[in-house]
């Protein structure tokens, strides 16, 4: 059968159990591309059984039998780079270099770090007279977005499977065909059958069985804080463990004696990557009220740059880019001044927006206030850097962030007191090892590294 017609469970595809399908658009063409079929509640069962059945062989094969089955599923991941980079490039719209370097490259790099996360960690501790042993938590419901398609699956995946869990994967209903690749990838790889299953389908529907599933003992979710919500809450209910990862608002602040130039220019950078769709995006850029102006000016002459289509792809769909276009109305008529960009659509085809740089946005507007999930950056001024602290922590989210200083010392100083999880320090290098994740509403658990795997076990104590 071919992969593209049915769902991945028990280590191979059969066609789903409901007549009910899910369309996939090109979002650069707004043509139809796939149909994939939406599962229901038979299908969700089947894959969780499937799951359970393959836990105890999974949970007792060796950690490094456990991490060479990880390190296969990344070499077939980097086989088919170029194949999965097309993928979510067809559907979710990410140019070619992004969708090669970023998309399909990153999870490679996850991947690998728990193939020897796996290998290396100490699944046991002893603590005085006590042994404690770190044990899968059982079978993982993994619920994740269309932002990152490949990413958002293998950083829920990758430690599950090191962790000894089983897992059962609810992709998002806009990018299907990045998940078939990978379920394929995870048969190639020799994963036992209902280790890893993939079960396409709609949120309310399938998404929503799977997080209320007797079956499942550990929801990992990506996704808005709206569902998020609902999702903590049925899991909290029914006394199952949850990992949530939800929305941000984060802060790129740039304090007095950092070089103006390149904090701004990294920051416009770090916003439209993969067109403003990113949880971690620095939405908002926070500058000593001296250099302002000149900070408004390098910001939108940055973002005039990224030409729609040849440097910045659209938004996923029709739907997110009205959400978009719709905050920067709300931008304008709340007072904020366009200094790139606005709400009119820049091409006749594909749902892209204008990247956008606002300027005199106050903390408490709409745009400062709501993730954008597009490429928008709000400017912020601030008087001194305590003003700057609590603007950087004045809203609902903590995801991540950034601080510019002078030297790293003084950014240092000032992230400490940030009220976020993650925090880029003069311009900080990408760790897939350090931990990443939310405070207050932007979320409840973490991804990557050992923390990351820690979310999927479970503590047992012997006492001697
Ligand atoms: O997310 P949803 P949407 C934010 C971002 C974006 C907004 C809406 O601000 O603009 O969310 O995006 C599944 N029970 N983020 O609507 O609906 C759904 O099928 C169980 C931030 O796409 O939360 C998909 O697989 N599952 C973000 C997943 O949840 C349900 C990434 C996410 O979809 C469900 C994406 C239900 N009742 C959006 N309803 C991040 N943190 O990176 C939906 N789903």
């Amino acid at each position: 059968m071919d992969p593209h017609d049915g769902m991945y469970i028990d280590g191979r595809w059969r066609p789903a159990t409901t007549e009910d399908t899910i369309e996939v658009v090109n979002p650069a063409t707004e043509e139809i591309i796939a149909r994939v079929p939406a599962g229901g509640a038979g299908d969700v069962d089947a894959a969780v059984a499937a799951a359970r059945a393959a836990l105890p062989g999974w949970a007792a094969t060796p950690p490094a039998g456990r991490a060479a089955r990880i390190a296969a599923l990344r070499d077939v991941l980097d086989a088919r780079a170029d194949t999965i980079a097309a993928t979510v490039t067809a559907e979710l719209g990410a140019l070619p270099d992004l969708a090669r370097r970023v998309h399909a490259g990153l999870p490679v790099l996850v991947a690998g770090s728990y193939a020897e996360l796996a290998a290396r960690y100490a699944f046991e501790e002893k603590v005085a007279n006590s042994t404690v042993l770190l044990e899968p938590v059982g079978v993982v419901g993994a619920i994740t977005p269309w932002n990152y398609p490949l990413h958002q699956i293998v950083a829920k995946v990758a430690p599950a499977l090191a962790a000894g869990c089983t897992v059962v994967v609810k992709p998002a209903e806009n990018t299907p065909l990045t998940a078939r690749h990978f379920a394929a990838a995870a048969h190639e790889a020799g994963l036992p059958p209902g280790v890893v299953n993939v079960v396409t389908g709609t949120g309310p529907v399938a998404g929503a069985a799977l997080a209320a599933h007797d079956g499942v003992d550990l929801v990992s979710f990506t996704g808005s804080t709206a569902v998020g919500r609902r999702i903590g809450a049925v899991a909290g209910g029914a006394v199952k463990r949850v990992a949530l990862e939800l929305g941000g608002k984060s802060a790129s602040v740039v304090l007095p004696g950092a070089d103006l130039a390149r904090a701004v220019g990294a920051s416009v950078a770090q916003v439209m990557l993969n067109s403003g769709q990113s949880c971690n995006a620095w939405s908002r850029l926070l500058i000593h009220r001296d250099r302002y102006e000149e900070a408004v000016a390098l910001a939108a002459g940055a973002a005039a740059g990224y030409v729609p289509g040849e440097r910045i792809g659209p938004l996923v769909s029709a739907r997110q880019r009205d959400r978009g276009a719709g905050l920067i109305e709300r931008g304008t008529a709340e007072g904020a001044r366009l200094a790139a960009g606005g709400p009119d659509a820049p091409r006749e085809r594909g749902y892209y927006v204008s990247p956008t740089v606002f300027a005199d946005v106050t903390p408490e507007m709409t745009i400062a206030q709501e993730e954008i999930f597009g490429p928008v950056v709000a400017v912020l001024p601030y008087e001194d850097p305590e003003d700057a602290l609590r603007i950087a922590n004045g809203t609902v989210y903590g995801l991540a962030g950034a601080v510019w200083a002078a030297d790293d010392a003084g950014a240092v100083a000032f992230a400490r007191r940030m009220e976020t999880g993650q925090v880029d320090i003069n311009g900080g290098r990408f760790n897939p090892l350090a931990p990443f994740g939310g405070h207050k509403q932007s979320g409840v658990g973490r991804e990557l590294g050992e923390h990351g795997l820690r979310e999927y076990l479970q503590t047992k104590s012997l006492q001697f």
